[in-house]
């Protein structure tokens, strides 16, 4: 007798073969030193053993993203308030984003602003679109209210990039890295641990005060997906590993359904036959 997986019809092992295949789509995650991480799979829950759960406010929304869902701001009012304890108290760190920008004039798309009662930029990264401030794109980060950014740089607009921001204590560097490669090194040898307040931590917006100060030309206008924060500074494989662009699950599944129809079609015209 035949065993139970020769026995199968062909469309229900295209089915397992689907299956196995679509399963194989989990997004990238490293769980060392992991403190907070944001999927926005229709939510602004923090996935990690933290929940350190965000607060949506003015009406954010959800759409297509690089893995699963993303958060999308409309650039005038939307934000995301996270736990401070998110960002506060690190030294070392990592911050990893992908964005997707939508068009728009020389303004800036502030993507995390963390704030104390004394200081409204102890943390912040930022993509200025040309023209504000600056002649050329920027991709930067406040650290302790000291500006620190690139400016050789042109993303394009509706398509998905990989930011990525460290700092190391021990080198006294902030790395900016793109698509998962080092792109920019900077000295910086501030080395306090990030001091922010209770209403101090937001996605989308930036702080001129602890919790306001918020300013219609710094705010986030596109999408935000698989936000991770990291308590120590990631390896370039680390990186890369994060930014890897994944494979169409699309193509797979319809792959998957016009090889069962096919099979179908086969196994219809046997009987028939
Ligand atoms: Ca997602
Ligand atoms: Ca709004
Ligand atoms: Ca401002
Ligand atoms: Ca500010």
């Amino acid at each position: 007798m035949k065993n139970a997986l020769l026995a199968a019809s062909p469309v229900s092992f295209c089915v397992l073969l689907c299956l196995s295949a679509c399963v194989v789509e989990a997004a990238p995650i490293i769980e060392d030193g992991l403190v907070a991480m944001y999927r926005f799979e229709d939510n602004a829950d923090d996935i990690g053993a933290n929940e350190y759960d965000g607060v949506e406010f003015n009406g954010i929304s959800y759409g297509v993203g690089v893995h699963g869902q993303a958060a999308v701001f409309d650039g005038v009012d939307d934000r995301i308030q996270l736990p401070h304890d998110a960002m506060n108290g690190l030294s070392d760190f990592t911050f990893s984003v992908w964005i997707n920008m939508e068009p728009r004039g020389a303004i800036s798309n502030p993507i995390i602003s963390a704030a104390n009662s004394s200081v409204d930029n102890e943390f912040m990264v930022y993509y200025n679109i040309e023209g504000y401030g600056d002649p050329e794109d920027t991709f930067g980060a406040s650290v302790g209210q000291h500006d620190l950014f690139w400016s050789d740089i042109s993303l394009a607009f509706d398509s998905w990039h990989h930011l990525t921001v460290t700092r190391d204590t021990t080198l006294e560097t902030v790395s900016f890295y793109i698509d998962g490669s080092l792109e920019y090194e900077q000295s910086w040898s501030l080395s306090d641990p990030l001091d922010v307040d209770l209403s101090g931590l937001w996605l989308g917006g930036d702080q001129d005060s602890l919790g306001g100060g918020w300013n219609s030309s710094q705010q986030f206008f596109g999408a935000m997906d698989e936000i991770a924060i990291h308590d120590r500074v990631l390896t370039g494989a680390e990186i890369e590993y994060l930014a890897a662009v994944p494979e169409p699950a699309t193509m797979v599944i319809f792959g998957c359904l016009g090889a069962g129809m096919a099979a179908a079609g086969k196994a219809r015209r046997r009987k028939r036959g």
